[in-house]
């Protein structure tokens, strides 16, 4: 029985995994939260892709060919603002501009970042709670051979080709966690939270490095559950593995469970990956190995049940655990 799931995502990889658990939850079952520190002021406006990402995917009108922005977009701005010498390097299409439009003028009239993903998931027709991991400012940068860059800048305008030796959280010293989704850690109808495959340097570790967030989820009674993100020593999209060999970090599914060790209850990691069965085993983490990789809205709500059903079995051990402490 599922009464309310959290999940913890970024953008791409977590979204389609946040596709498949809307799929089977109903919008007062689920909550999203979503990585902000990929967000950045361009142009003048705000804008937050991973939010996006996620809003526009359960919207059903991603554009699944570039894994960002809208479907069918038309890019005539964007051409415009080239005529005139303009950045053009961080594409933004016409449609998608209303929503950094309608944000960044909210932003500036007062009106929080929640409170403004609520409005534009209303305007959508997404009916799930989509919430930004904080109302503060973090900036991701990237740290370089040749230097600190902006998070957007290594991503999209250097394509990630720089090496990645560390990441570095502006403002988290001081941003406060979303408090709805504190205060969904501690609500006892909380079934279970759920770490989508997302990459965990990036997009999830600005999440669990909020002021408190990692105690209240290690405190919280329901199990976490994360999902690799990292299947046959390769990252499905995005520079997970890439960033891991630079780091040297072995791009396998123990790094992962070593990653999220002290936070995580349950595993779930790709039938590809069978061989880590053993060194996974003395983790001390309850495994599922399935098929991670999401293709067709099948796999995708496949594998939300999967984790939902993971979840359930093991919330039981949790509370034993919780009572005996
Ligand atoms: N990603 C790109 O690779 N190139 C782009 O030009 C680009 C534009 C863009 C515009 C709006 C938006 O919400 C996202 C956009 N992204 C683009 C995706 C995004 O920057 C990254 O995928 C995430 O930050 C990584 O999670």
């Amino acid at each position: 029985m599922v009464d309310k799931v959290l999940a913890l995502c970024g953008g791409v990889g977590g979204a389609k995994l946040a596709l498949g658990l809307n799929h089977c939850l109903s919008p007062d079952q689920l909550t999203i939260l979503v990585n902000t520190a990929d967000d950045f002021e361009h142009l003048g406006l705000h804008i937050s892709p991973d939010i996006d990402t996620v809003m526009y995917t359960l919207a059903g009108i991603n554009n699944g060919a570039l894994g960002w922005g809208i479907e069918g977009e038309t890019w005539h701005c964007l051409a415009a603002l080239e005529v005139f010498g303009g950045e053009t390097w961080f594409r933004l299409g016409d449609r998608d501009l209303a929503t950094h439009l309608f944000r960044t003028s909210q932003l500036k009239q007062g009106a929080s970042l929640t409170d403004i993903t609520g409005l534009l998931c209303q305007g959508l027709g997404v009916e799930t709670q989509i919430l930004p991991m904080s109302d503060d400012c973090v900036r991701t940068m990237v740290a370089t051979p040749t230097g600190e860059i902006a998070f957007q800048h290594y991503f999209v305008k250097a394509q990630c080709q720089p090496t990645v030796c560390d990441f570095h959280f502006v403002g988290i010293e001081t941003a406060r966690p979303n408090p709805l989704a504190l205060a969904l850690l501690n609500d006892p109808q909380l079934t279970g939270i759920i770490i989508c495959p997302s990459n965990p340097y990036v997009s999830i570790d600005p999440i669990l490095a909020l002021d408190g967030f990692s105690d209240a989820l290690k405190q919280a009674k329901a199990p976490v559950v994360a999902v690799s993100p990292i299947v046959g020593g390769a990252a499905i999209k995005g520079p997970t593995a890439k960033m891991m060999r630079e780091l040297s970090i072995p791009t396998t599914p123990t790094a992962i469970v070593e990653h999220y060790q002290g936070l995580i209850d349950g595993f779930i990691f790709d039938n590809a990956d069978h061989q880590y069965k053993v060194p996974l085993s003395d983790m001390h983490v309850a495994l599922n190995m399935t098929n991670t990789v999401m293709k067709t809205l099948e796999d995708k709500i496949l594998l939300a049940e999967t984790a939902l059903t993971f979840m359930n079995e093991i919330s039981g051990q949790k509370s034993i655990d919780h009572k005996n402490m």
